[in-house]
């Protein structure tokens, strides 16, 4: 397991590199150029500079989250391909500068969604809370207003210039039904996979948070059988996963282990957090730990330890703790608690099978 941890960039960001690097067992950055829109191809020079700050620091850019899929490719309408060469020429430019895996998603429109960014859990902390009756009340009009209202900062997947033509846009997808998003998925990996197989990166679908259709919007990577015929779209070892626990565990029919167990090989990169489902379908994103929620995280961690898992991983999503102001969900100090608990679990399954190895 390799350690990472998400940096949203020099002024973009309440966590600096300095506090990052004190993060015991974090080797590098999962980052992005999150000025560039999507569909854009992203510039060597902006790209040098990240490079430039996280070398001051020793930390690597193996991981970049997300390159974003205009959603011209989402609909696929004609334009896509010319959003698609972009697409190539920014794996081959992120090739040269090292990197290793993309992580990007194919949700129309909206990425992750929730309906509290700060809703009190009960111990003086906040957290990212989704209230499913909500969301079928509230106009997503209102809830755009709200999302980028709550924060200083512009939150991913929510900027506004991808936000801006939202009328148009759910106009766009009206008769866009899952089997024609499989069928625009399947286009874009043909176009882009050969592309990263020559050049070494591991593309890695992020799933779909919550994994459910919401406002009428076709979702499609939300559970095992989807995984395995996103997997099956094109048989490439560059074709992969970014297996997130905290947004299929939001479903709580999602078994993730077996998932771990059945897609090792196309894992490059896992997202590991905890999240409490309620019986109403309502979640709210808790501590790491596996007792402060309803997914297994210690199994989790565990099915990655037996299955000698090298690839990338990273703390979620964390509370607001400590009276902490930073981005939703991404402060410094619950993700670094969350890396603790991570790394506590996996050097104890380290030592449980040296000692059976030593009886042996
Ligand atoms: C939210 C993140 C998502 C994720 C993208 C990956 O905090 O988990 O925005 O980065 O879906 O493409």
């Amino acid at each position: 397991m390799r350690m990472v941890f998400r940096w949203f960039g020099e002024g973009n960001d309440t966590v600096s590199l300095e506090q990052i690097k004190q993060i015991p067992g974090v080797e590098g950055l999962v980052w992005a150029l999150h000025d560039v829109p999507a569909g854009d191809e992203w510039p060597m020079e902006k790209i040098e500079e990240v490079r430039r700050q996280a070398d001051r620091y020793g930390l690597h850019l193996d991981v970049v989250e997300s390159v974003n899929v205009h959603e011209d490719i989402k609909l696929g309408l004609p334009s896509r391909d010319g959003y698609i060469e972009n697409y190539k020429r920014t794996i081959e430019k992120l090739a040269k500068a090292g990197v290793k895996v993309i992580c990007y998603n194919f949700m129309p429109i909206f990425d992750w969604l929730r309906t509290d960014l700060h809703k009190p859990t009960g111990d003086g902390s906040t957290a990212l809370f989704y209230e499913k009756a909500k969301i079928h009340n509230i106009d997503p009009f209102e809830l755009v207003r709200t999302i980028n209202e709550n924060s200083a900062l512009t939150m991913p997947g929510w900027e506004p210039e991808r936000l801006a033509h939202l009328t148009k846009l759910f106009e766009a997808y009206r008769n866009v039904t899952e089997e024609d998003l499989w069928k625009h998925l399947q286009y874009f990996l043909e176009a882009i996979l050969p592309v990263a197989e020559q050049n070494g990166i591991k593309m890695a679908i992020h799933p779909d948070d919550p994994p459910w259709p919401i406002f009428g919007l076709p979702r499609i990577i939300t559970n095992q059988q989807n995984l395995r015929r996103f997997l099956s779209l094109v048989d490439s070892p560059s074709n992969g996963i970014t297996l997130c626990s905290g947004s299929l565990g939001a479903n709580p029919e999602n078994d993730i282990i077996a998932m771990i167990h059945e897609f090792q090989e196309r894992i490059p990169f896992a997202h590991i957090r905890n999240v409490r489902v309620f019986d109403n379908g309502d979640f709210i994103e808790t501590s790491h730990r596996t007792a402060d929620g309803t997914v297994d995280i210690a199994g989790i961690v565990k099915a990655y330890f037996d299955n000698g898992f090298n690839g990338y991983a990273r703390p979620d999503h964390g509370r607001h703790i400590w009276g902490e102001e930073c981005r939703p969900g991404y402060g410094l100090y619950d993700r670094a608690l969350g890396i603790m608990y991570l790394w506590g679990l996996w050097d104890a399954y380290v030592k449980a099978e040296q000692a059976a190895e030593s009886k042996q």
